[in-house]
């Protein structure tokens, strides 16, 4: 007999067998039944046994073998009756939380300390689910649009984003560092195809402990060639979010319900202010190199006031203070091209314009004191025909973070790194 899904339940023929697989989720003992709730990946199904049946514990692994039968209080509306029930695993523990209760109240050390059996429960798992489908739409997107998926090395020979937080490991006894960043391969990759995008882990050796940064997180890379500025990338950018909202709703409709989510609206056109006038509606000196999590805050509720949007996009940050490859504004290179996506009031997503001629990155390079030698395969590929080019990376983690509102993004994070945190 072929495994029958929970959610398949409602369309099976009143009386028929029906064989389930899934986890004991909950038992309860009534005088002259038993209740058994199975849970399998779609969802829950109730199983009516005689009262007094010997049930393994929550959460062991069964199997269910017994009779369809319409019941109108059952999940679906059908339950399972003349049931025999096999585990098919040895008793399990009792898990460190009621995985059946509907929320899941406990705190952030239990929740991660317990991070295989928390992510089971309901609620948990459709964070992950959100993830997912926004990945799937994210990648549809961009596979729409004639972008080419790749894959590059984590482990590299120098640092791209600074050289502050990498990690440092032995590679056959010289030193090398784990990826901070796709960038340079990214923009390699598009002298080969033009438009590329990576999904993979990235590692920061952040020294401090905040509820938006982790030590290990997932990037989604995007890069394109042949743009005429900034605003084409950003263009790109729009459509890619849009593109995950439309995932997640496709997907993972019933996660945004079991969530009691409200989706955000992407807008055509998302809201765009220069950084100049992101320092005035922050109330930040009007020489601040950067904005802080207090300034991403204040633009976050102004876009929430004044545009109704979820969304900004801050262009133009100060050249000398975004990374080296950042293309400066040829009307005034004291500013970029570069941006930021302010989303909920976080930064989610860097990006820019990049220089993309030899002599650039040499002179920038001696600008800004760095040494040319460990650039150096980076930077010579750009003597061999690269086309303006820009792109942008956005954090998952940030995103399904703002998403459910998590106070923490370790909340979101199937299994965080961080400055304490090497296991599970
Ligand atoms: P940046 O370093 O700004 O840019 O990172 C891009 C996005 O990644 C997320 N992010 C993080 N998420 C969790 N934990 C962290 N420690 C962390 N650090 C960053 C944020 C951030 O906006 N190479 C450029 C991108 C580019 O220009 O294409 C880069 O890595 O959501």
């Amino acid at each position: 007999m072929r495994r029958t899904l929970t959610s398949a339940l409602p369309a099976t023929r009143p009386g028929e067998q029906v064989r389930l697989q899934g986890w004991v989720h909950r038992r309860r003992e009534l005088a002259k039944v038993t209740f058994l709730v199975l849970r399998d990946r779609t969802g829950p199904a109730q199983v009516v046994l005689p009262a007094g049946t010997d049930l393994p514990p929550e959460e062991t692994p069964i199997e269910v073998v017994g009779t369809a039968t319409r019941n109108e209080q059952a999940p679906g509306g059908v339950e399972v009756t003349e049931a025999t029930v096999t585990a098919l695993s040895e008793p399990a523990d009792t898990p460190a939380v009621e995985l059946w209760r509907p929320t899941l109240d406990t705190g952030l050390p239990t929740l991660l300390d317990h991070a295989a059996t928390t992510w089971r429960h309901p609620v948990q798992r459709a964070k992950w689910e959100l993830a997912a489908a926004s990945l799937r739409g994210f990648r549809e997107t961009l596979d729409a649009q004639d972008f080419t998926e790749v894959h590059s090395p984590k482990l590299v020979e120098q640092a791209t984003e600074s050289g502050a937080n990498v990690f440092t490991v032995d590679y056959f006894g010289r030193p090398a560092y784990l990826a901070q960043s796709p960038q340079f391969y990214k923009q390699q990759l598009v002298g080969v195809f033009e438009r590329v995008y990576e999904v993979g882990p990235v590692f920061r050796a952040e020294p401090h402990d905040t509820v938006r940064h982790l030590a290990e997180y997932v990037s989604l890379d995007v890069e394109l060639g042949f743009v005429e500025d900034h605003h084409e990338v950003m263009a790109c950018l729009r459509d890619v979010i849009a593109g995950m909202v439309e995932g997640i709703e496709r997907y993972a409709g019933p996660a945004v319900e079991r969530l009691g989510l409200t989706l955000p609206h992407v807008p055509d056109r998302i809201p765009t202010i220069h950084f100049r006038r992101a320092l005035e509606i922050a109330a930040a000196p009007v020489d601040e190199p950067d904005l802080n999590p207090g300034h991403e805050r204040a633009l976050g509720e102004w876009a929430r006031s004044e545009h109704g949007s979820d969304f900004l996009l801050v262009e133009g940050y100060p050249t000398a203070h975004r990374a080296f490859y950042s293309h400066p504004d040829p009307d005034d290179p004291h500013w970029s091209r570069a941006f930021d996506l302010i989303f909920r009031g976080i930064e989610l997503v860097s990006g820019a314009q990049r220089l993309h001629r030899y002599d650039d990155y040499v002179r920038t390079l001696e600008e800004r004191g760095y040494p040319y030698a460990p650039y150096a395969t980076y930077v010579e590929a750009f003597r061999r025909g690269i086309p303006p080019h820009g792109g942008f990376a956005i954090g998952l983690e940030r995103w399904v973070g703002r998403l459910v509102e998590a106070p923490n993004i370790r909340e979101v994070t199937l299994f965080p790194r961080d400055l304490h945190r090497l296991a599970p």
